[in-house]
């Protein structure tokens, strides 16, 4: 007798091997169906369990004391993307969360609170509310908060990193650099003095592709953002919206991550469109409304939400907006797959 389909499957599993065809079409789907899919989480909700952590865990014992923003459709993944992490730390008064070092790049967007500081290169820098920070791969470092006598506060910040990316590739490493801080070496701001104003040292030789300004400070952005408004007509889809650069390259300010910050005025309705690299969203100022696919989400200061890849989405103000974002852009721009659709 001729053996049947389903034996033919089983013997196939037992030599591990598998039938394309019955794959066939979500290996190679028409259009990217991300397991992702659209959440908000309001920030409100979130501060009492971050606060909670503060009193549970100290920096020190948890080495980050991260709430990660996970995913539904990717649970257990610690992923907010199929390629991207979000978390949000916290850092008390006093407190240090030792130096490590790690093959994942890392952004940190400032939240709430101020004075703490994180230190990359052998350079702090002192972190205020709509901060854009980056940790580049594979560098040390460190983050820490004055004292309650040294004026303090608890600050909460949203960590963005390539996690899952890093580990689709199986290419991550990690050290501990076994002290709490890195020797400081360089005077605070120098980064930004060296290469924040469209001028670089006369015989700087890019070594990395990550952006040597790794402090970009919320009032310069705001100001461009501004300026730009005035200046320019809005885009239908977008409003105004600039990109983060590594002012050496041209190119985004990390090789895994695009970061972008936008404007969008009281009355701004946005047209609709997708794109291929899902994007992380966090609300620096005002009110509006998202709509992502079948959601819809009110959203108001610090919420976070996702927009997986692909799909369809517009954007409503109900009061002058200000939209920090990142995305895997940059690696999809790499390998000539990234695809934008304008409706
Ligand atoms: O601050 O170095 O949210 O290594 C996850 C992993 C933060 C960090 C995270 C990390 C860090």
């Amino acid at each position: 007798m001729m053996t049947s389909r389903q034996e033919y499957y089983e013997l196939l599993t037992k030599e591990n091997l598998a039938p394309l065809w019955l794959s066939l079409s979500n290996l190679v789907p028409a259009q990217p169906h991300s397991k992702a899919v659209p959440t908000l989480w309001k920030y409100e909700a979130l501060r009492p369990y971050v606060m909670q952590a503060g009193e549970l865990i100290t920096a020190e014992e948890a080495i980050r004391r991260v709430l990660v923003l996970e995913n539904p459709g990717l649970t257990g993944k610690s992923s907010i993307t199929s390629t991207l992490y979000a978390g949000l730390q916290l850092i008390l008064p006093g407190e240090i969360a030792p130096s490590h070092r790690h093959t994942q790049s890392a952004l940190r967007f400032v939240m709430e609170g101020k004075g703490a500081w994180t230190a990359v290169n052998g350079e702090r820098t002192t972190m205020s509310p709509g901060d854009f920070i980056i940790t580049p791969s594979w560098k040390w470092h460190d983050h820490g908060n004055p004292s309650l006598e040294e004026g303090g506060e608890p600050v909460v910040w949203l960590d963005g990193l390539d996690i899952p990316l890093l580990m689709h590739l199986d290419a991550g490493f990690a050290e501990n650099l076994g002290q709490a801080t890195q020797p400081i070496e360089r005077p605070e701001g120098l980064s930004f003095t060296q290469f924040g104003h469209n001028m670089a040292p006369v015989r700087h030789q890019a070594s990395d592709p990550t952006s040597p300004i790794f402090s970009y400070p919320y009032d310069r952005t705001r100001e461009a953002l501004d300026q730009l408004y005035r200046f320019e007509a809005l885009d239908d889809w977008d409003g105004a919206k600039l990109q983060y650069i590594n002012p050496v390259t041209g190119g985004s300010a990390m090789p895994t991550m695009a970061t972008f910050m936008q404007y969008l005025p009281k009355g701004f309705k946005g047209r609709t469109y997708r794109s291929t690299d899902a994007t992380v969203f966090t609300v620096v100022e005002g009110a509006g409304v998202v709509y992502i696919d079948d959601a819809v989400f009110s959203f108001t200061p610090r919420d976070v939400f996702v927009v997986p890849s692909w799909s369809a989405v517009r954007l409503e103000a109900q009061e002058d907006i200000v939209l920090f974002s990142y995305s895997d852009r940059p690696v999809q721009q790499a390998l000539n797959l990234h695809r934008e659709l304008r409706e």
